[in-house]
């Protein structure tokens, strides 16, 4: 749902123009020394990519969710590391005081993370809970105004920079599932609460994540999300059906970048006396990308709808994510291939995309978990049917 054709288009265009004019070129320094240019995330802050999808109330874009996989499909030509550091504020890290939080704990932190002046995380996996969410085992134990959280998060995105967490924590450590969890804000430097060392990854230079440790971290009972015990679970899984679909999103204008970068190459490249691009074998690795990122595009747009609508889209964002994550797998393979030598070559664009979409098949639920979802709910929906 498009609230307003105009001013979006323009927002849109100057977001465009920006990733081709500042965040392309830049790339290749963000590779090399693993951290984004000051003056860039400056940039940033001031087109207002850090609240694109926080309420206006509180000094965001207000972005609908269409409108939010059309940003995607545009800022996403560039290097993931760029989505990343924005990633969070407007999804995962955000999202949770969005949907569940009270009014004060929105009007604290929400105006700050939409202005980029505060970086959020979220902090649901740990070491021996990935996939199996609802195993976690950090605990939150209430004392007297304070709950006192002790545990370990890993691979939490944006942990060295964070200003703010969003804790998955038990509050009732009777109950194993996931009932007994609930969602807290943690404040970065809150006694307790300490940081592993990045961690050193296969790609995605520039995007940094670490362990998060509690050690009878303090934190005060109203920061507790919503103010209520044992809904944590169904938050973070809300979160995450928004994030599955922003980040199908993320993969489409991956995709697109590598099917530009290999389609250049193709007519640019001659052998046998004529461009690589005439040959038919070569065509059929491009149509094949250009078909699926197709596909890609026309269901998130449709799901985006969905849920701008207000209908439930945890089937649909867990068919998008799964499609469009293996889809950009497969384009990035096929643009190595379009490369030849050139693509295995660490200087090209499309090794360190390669290397940078692998992530895409893997967090915010793997691929296979997204196919555990979509099954799931489609026998749900058959046995409600037919009782
Ligand atoms: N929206 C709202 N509620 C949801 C929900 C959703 N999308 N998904 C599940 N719930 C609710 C269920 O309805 C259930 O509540 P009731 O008991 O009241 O019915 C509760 O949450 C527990 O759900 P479920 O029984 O499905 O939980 P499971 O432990 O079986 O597992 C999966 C759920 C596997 C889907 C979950 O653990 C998951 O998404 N894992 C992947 C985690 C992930 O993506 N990690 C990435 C890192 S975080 S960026």
């Amino acid at each position: 749902m498009i609230r307003d054709d105009k001013t979006f288009n323009l927002l849109l265009d100057s977001v465009a123009r920006f990733t081709q004019e500042r965040l392309i070129p830049h790339e290749a320094v963000v590779a090399e020394t693993d951290a984004i240019p000051p003056v860039l995330i400056d940039e940033m802050r001031e087109l207002g990519l850090f609240g694109l999808t926080i309420p206006e109330t509180y000094g965001g874009l207000g972005l609908t969710m269409e409108e939010e996989v059309r940003m995607m499909f545009v800022l996403c030509q560039a290097s993931p590391a760029f989505r990343s550091l924005i990633g969070t504020n407007n999804g995962i890290g955000s999202q949770a005081l969005i949907l569940a939080g009270d009014e004060v704990q929105k009007r604290r932190y929400l105006p700050k993370l939409a202005a980029g002046e505060l970086i959020a995380s979220f902090a649901l996996t740990e070491p021996d809970s990935g996939s199996d969410a609802a195993s976690l085992r950090t605990t939150a134990v209430r004392d007297g105004d304070c709950y006192v959280l002790n545990g370990a998060k890993r691979y939490i995105t944006n942990a060295p920079e964070a200003g703010l967490f969003t804790v998955l924590a038990r509050t009732d450590p009777k109950v194993k599932g996931s009932e007994g969890i609930s969602a807290f804000i943690v404040e970065a430097g809150t006694p307790g609460l300490s940081l592993g060392q990045p961690d050193r990854k296969m790609g995605q230079r520039g995007a940094h994540t670490c362990d998060v440790m509690f050690d009878d971290c303090r934190v005060p009972a109203d920061n507790l999300i919503g103010g209520r015990e044992g809904e944590g679970f169904k938050t973070a899984m809300k979160v995450l059906d928004k994030g599955r679909l922003h980040i199908a999103a993320v993969c489409v204008g991956a995709a697109e970048r590598l099917l530009a970068e290999a389609l250049r190459y193709a007519l640019e490249r001659r052998q046998f006396g004529q461009p690589i691009a005439e040959f038919q074998l070569v065509q059929a690795m491009l149509a094949d990308s250009q078909t699926e990122i197709y596909a890609a595009r026309c269901m998130i747009l449709e799901a985006a709808r969905q849920r701008d609508r207000g209908e439930s889209v945890s089937t649909e964002a867990s068919c998008c994510k799964l499609f469009a994550a293996e889809m950009c797998g497969r384009v990035a393979d096929r643009a190595v291939q379009i490369h030849g030598g050139a693509g295995y070559m660490a200087a090209s664009a499309v090794e360190r995309f390669y290397r940078d979409v692998r992530l895409f098949r893997i967090y915010e639920g793997t691929s296979q978990i997204q196919q555990l979802i979509i099954a799931r709910n489609m026998i749900r929906e058959a046995r409600r049917m037919s009782s």
